[in-house]
């Protein structure tokens, strides 16, 4: 097989995904990414993220590849791909399909654990263990004896709020959110924040922004030329859109001062927004950044989230720095913050090629 000779090396040598574009539907190889997705997926019901990730750095060189695999030699040439995983497309070579995904889509327990951990505030952990104390349905979850808050409102709004976490192509998947969808809680947001404020910026990331059509939420970046402004901004959308119908429950909210530390510093909020033209609520997460901290917030909220991870491990491998949400650092003690004014900014200085966000859909 001559083919293996005129592969791009960025295909074999790498394994950082934020090294190459990735498009959010594969032209090539799309059955078997499908597939993989369903095992991955049910590794982290699973709670066996380690293995799941093996999955996701797969799926994620296949679906940048440049053509077909067709052979069981290129397999073995591709970096990022194991033994176990190249097995497994090995017989989908042979046979059309990979027995273990399907066996996966008929199994009960996946899907009921899929279930369970997509109410808001239950984790892949608490899913298993609540599946080990034999519920299966969510009334069963309804009469756990010691939920948290965040389970509670989940389990109140679980028939509007149940596609955050979700596969697109899991049974219980019929209520994600269209661009269009997307677009009216958007323009609806905009108009009263410019009203309550004409200097507020706004700038929808997520998996919105890298173009993907069927949504789990709206992402969405405030910021404001004027550092004093945004202290008070957040309580400020909070309120007005509150007061006009629209937010119907606070999810979550965290400070910029929040533990949730390396991560993420930004001050954030997540929402139920309710859709006037559907009637569902709707998941809205805010994120709130100065202009200083707005391009790498919009690096570190555009996704996808294995994009991140490559990224922030390839800036502190390869550059000794340190890329969060809130800015770029030095990796040194105590860190020091590299400023940055754009998103192509942040790029060049960790110098990584220029994707845009629709090549990002890692
Ligand atoms: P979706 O909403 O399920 O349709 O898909 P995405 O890709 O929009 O995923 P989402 O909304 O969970 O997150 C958007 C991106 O923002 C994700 O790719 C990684 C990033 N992200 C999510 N949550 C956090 C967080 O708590 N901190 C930081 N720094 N980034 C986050
Ligand atoms: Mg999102």
């Amino acid at each position: 097989d001559g083919r293996d000779v005129d592969l791009d090396p960025r295909f074999l040598n790498t394994s950082y995904e934020c090294l190459r574009p990735t498009p959010l539907k594969p032209k090539f190889n799309a059955k078997l990414v499908e597939l993989l997705e369903v095992i991955e997926r049910a590794r982290e019901v699973n709670d066996q993220w380690r293995n799941a990730l093996s999955y996701r750095r797969a799926i994620a060189v296949l679906k940048s590849y440049p053509r077909d695999i067709i052979s069981h030699k290129e397999i073995k040439k591709i970096r990022g791909i194991g033994s176990k995983i190249g097995y497994q497309i090995e017989s989908y070579l042979r046979t059309g399909t990979i027995t273990e995904a399907e066996h996966i889509l008929q199994d009960k327990r996946f899907h009921t654990l899929e279930l369970f951990a997509s109410i808001f505030g239950v984790g892949f952990k608490t899913a298993l263990s609540w599946y080990r104390k034999g519920y299966r349905t969510i009334e069963d979850c309804k009469n756990h004896p010691n939920l948290t808050k965040a389970q509670q409102l989940g389990l109140q709004l679980f028939d509007d709020l149940r596609e955050k976490t979700l596969p697109q192509n899991s049974p219980f998947s019929k209520r994600r959110m269209s661009r269009e969808d997307v677009e009216e809680i958007y323009n609806i947001i905009k108009e009263n924040v410019k009203k309550l404020d004409p200097g507020c910026v706004l700038q929808p990331v997520g998996g919105y922004r890298r173009g993907k059509e069927l949504n789990g939420d709206l992402d969405l970046i405030i910021s404001h030329p004027d550092e004093e402004r945004v202290p008070s901004l957040l309580n400020d959308v909070i309120t007005t859109l509150t007061e006009g119908g629209y937010i119907k429950n606070l999810l979550y909210r965290a400070r910029s001062e929040s533990r949730t530390g390396i991560i993420d510093h930004l001050e954030k909020c997540f929402v139920a927004f309710l859709q006037p033209s559907t009637q569902i609520k709707r998941q809205v997460d805010f994120i709130i950044a100065t202009q200083s901290q707005f391009a790498s917030a919009l690096v570190g909220w555009t996704g996808s989230r294995q994009y991140e991870r490559s990224l922030r491990r390839y800036a502190k491998r390869e550059k000794k720095m340190v890329f969060a949400s809130h800015g770029l650092f030095t990796n040194t003690k105590p860190r020091i913050l590299i400023p940055t004014s754009t998103e192509r900014e942040i790029f060049d200085i960790l110098g990584v090629p220029w994707l845009e966000p629709e090549m990002r859909n890692c």
